[in-house]
C-alpha cells in the first residue's frame, strides 16, 4: 500500500486528488499538505507547508513515512503572466525541492506538466508526444524545464519521475485559478446561475481539455504503471477533447436551449491560448501505460449540469 504526500491540496486538482487517493489507498496513507488552512475541515492529515521550504518539506514526509510524493503546488499560466519572477520562484524552486525530497527519501514522484509546454512552432494538430517545445509563457518555461528536470532527476539518480501533460480540467467542485482554460470551467457555473456566458476566449480557439475523474484516474494508472513498459516519463501527451467556445455553447444549448454565450476578449488569455496546440496526440500514454477515458464532451457536460445543479441550488 503507498503512502502518499500530496502538496497543492487544495488547489483544483489537488481537493479531488485527495479524495481519489484516500479511496484508493486508505484515508491514513494520504497525507494533504497546503500553504493555507482549509476553510472547511479535511479528511485525513493535513499539514501546513510552503514548498519553497525544501526542509520542512523533507521533515514532513519523513514523519509521515511516505514512499511517494505528488507534487502539485504551482501558479497556472495567466497567473504566472502577471508575476513572472514570482512564478518562476514558486513553480520551479518548489518543483527542485519536491524531487530533492523523493531523492533524499527513495520516493516515487509525480508530478503535472501541461499543454502550455508547447509553443507557437509546435506541429498545432494532432500534436506529437516528442516535438518541439518552444513555448512564450513562462508558465510553459517552467513546464519544459520542470519535464526535463524530472527525466534528469530519473536518468542521474534512479527517482522514479513520473508526469502528464494535462490539457484544460474540467470540474465541478474546486474552479481553477488564473488558468488560460478557465473559461470552459466559468461557462457551466454561468449558464445556471445567468443563462449566459461572456468568454475571454474568442470563437474559433481549440484546446484540449478532460473532465476531472478522467484525468485523477489518469494519475493513479500512471502511478501504477509497470515501469519495464514505460519509454516515456515526462511528461506523456494525455487528452479527452478539443473543442471551441461556440462547441461547449451548443453541448450546453442541448440541456438549456435559451443559453447564449457572447464575446469580450481578454487579449492576455487569448495570447497563451493561440499559442498552444489546438488538438494533442496521447497514442505514447494509450501504448505505454493504458491511457482512457470516459467522458467526451456532451457526458461531460450533463454530468457538469447536474453535478452543478445540486450543488449551487
Ligand atoms: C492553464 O490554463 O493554465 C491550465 C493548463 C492548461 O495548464 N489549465
Amino acid at each position: 500500500m503507498k503512502k502518499i504526500m500530496v502538496t497543492g491540496a487544495l488547489g483544483q486538482i489537488g481537493s479531488e486528488l485527495i479524495a481519489k487517493l484516500q479511496k484508493e489507498y486508505g484515508e491514513n496513507n494520504v497525507l494533504s499538505t497546503d500553504i493555507r488552512q482549509p476553510q472547511s475541515s479535511v479528511s485525513g492529515p493535513f499539514e501546513i507547508l510552503d514548498v519553497t521550504d525544501g526542509k520542512k518539506m523533507h521533515e514532513i514526509a519523513k514523519d509521515f513515512g511516505a514512499d511517494t510524493i505528488m507534487h502539485m503546488a504551482a501558479l497556472l499560466s495567466a497567473t504566472a503572466e502577471k508575476q513572472p519572477l514570482f512564478a518562476w520562484n514558486l513553480n520551479m524552486g518548489g518543483l527542485v525541492n519536491a524531487l530533492e525530497v523523493a531523492r533524499e527519501l527513495n520516493m516515487q514522484f509525480f508530478t503535472p506538466s501541461s499543454i502550455g509546454a508547447f509553443g507557437p512552432s509546435t506541429p498545432k494538430a494532432n500534436t506529437p508526444q516528442d516535438t518541439l517545445q518552444r513555448p512564450t509563457t513562462m508558465y510553459g518555461v517552467n513546464k519544459v524545464a520542470g519535464e526535463l528536470l524530472c527525466d534528469y532527476y530519473y536518468t542521474r539518480f534512479g527517482v522514479d519521475t513520473r508526469g502528464v501533460r494535462f490539457p484544460g480540467l474540467i470540474s465541478y467542485v474546486a474552479q481553477p485559478g488564473g488558468g488560460t482554460t478557465d473559461y470552459a470551467v466559468d461557462i457551466y457555473y454561468k449558464a445556471i446561475e445567468e443563462g449566459q456566458y461572456t468568454s475571454f476566449i474568442a470563437e474559433g480557439t481549440y484546446m484540449d481539455m478532460m473532465y476531472m475523474p478522467d484525468a485523477l484516474q489518469a494519475i493513479v494508472d500512471l502511478m501504477e504503471a509497470d515501469p519495464a513498459k514505460l519509454v516515456h516519463r515526462n511528461a506523456f501527451n494525455v487528452t479527452a477533447m478539443s473543442f471551441e467556445p461556440s462547441e461547449i455553447a451548443a453541448s450546453i444549448q442541448k440541456h438549456i436551449p435559451d443559453f447564449t454565450i457572447s464575446y469580450e476578449v481578454d487579449p492576455v488569455r487569448q495570447a497563451i491560448a493561440d499559442s498552444w496546440p489546438d488538438s494533442i496526440d496521447p497514442s505514447a500514454a494509450v501504448a505505454e501505460w493504458g491511457f482512457k477515458t470516459k467522458y467526451d464532451l456532451d457526458a461531460m457536460t450533463a454530468d457538469m449540469l447536474e453535478q452543478l445543479r445540486k450543488k449551487l441550488n
